[in-house]
């Protein structure tokens, strides 16, 4: 669905926000146009498209510029009705959809992210441990908004589950970092049928990046990725 070059979507395979609003075109079915950021640069499009954040992804809808994955995952939503739903139709569902994803960005995401600027082990173990923490909140939630079905929107993949699963292989990626299993059959029962059956979705599994091709790719950006500095 779409004509050629209504859509872009300015990016890297390796982000997890980008993956979230590639996730929400996919469950659309709309043809976009994938314009791959270089590791450590920004395009002079990408600075022009998100003058405020300098961020990636950005979605170029007919050349307009819309910002931040999860504002994205809305417009996609609303803008392309014709395909299933991804907030929830019932408003308090939806309230709760939207909590739920802004604790993933807000409270949990914020650990995975800047484990990886320590070296002391207490440190670590604390990080850890709110990610943890998280998951068996996200594992109550899950149980919450599935009501007994497969994702956290029902029989459908919805917004949580792309806010949630943009960020999967990147916990992966700890989880190997740190030889620690922290989603698993035993600790989070629920999260761990609902990976297998997100990866395994027509929407996500052409995207969804697998863990070890990120750390090749650490490794071969580290000292790109050290520049950055350490956010919040
Ligand atoms: N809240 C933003 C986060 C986007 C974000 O952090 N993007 C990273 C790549 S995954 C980025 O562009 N980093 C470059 C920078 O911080 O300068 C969203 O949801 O889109």
């Amino acid at each position: 669905m779409g004509k050629k070059g209504e859509v872009k979507l300015i990016g890297t395979w390796v982000s997890p926000f980008t993956l979230r609003t590639r996730i929400a075109l996919n469950l659309k079915s709309i043809d976009y146009e994938f314009l791959e950021e270089k590791a450590g640069t920004k395009s002079d499009l990408l600075l022009e498209s998100n003058p405020v954040h300098k961020k990636i992804p950005v979605l170029l809808h007919h050349d307009r510029p819309i910002c931040e994955s999860l504002i994205i995952v809305q417009y996609i939503d609303e803008v392309w009705s014709s395909g299933p739903s991804i907030l929830p139709s019932d408003p308090y569902d939806r309230a709760v959809a939207r909590f739920w994803a802004a604790y993933i960005d807000e409270k949990w995401f914020p650990a995975l992210k800047t484990i990886r600027f320590t070296k002391v082990p207490e440190e670590i173990e604390k990080k850890l441990n709110e990610m943890r923490e998280g998951l068996s909140l996200l594992e109550g939630a899950f149980v919450e908004c599935s009501k007994g079905k497969s994702f956290f929107g029902g029989d459908q993949i919805g917004y949580v589950d792309i806010a949630f699963g943009g960020l999967l292989a990147w916990l992966r990626v700890r989880e190997k970092n740190y030889s620690v299993s922290l989603l698993n059959a035993t600790a989070t029962p629920n999260l761990a049928g609902w990976a297998e059956r997100l990866c395994a979705h027509p929407a996500v599994k052409d995207v969804m990046q697998d863990p070890d091709k990120l750390i090749e790719w650490v490794q071969i950006n580290i000292d790109k990725l050290q520049q950055a500095p350490p956010a919040k």
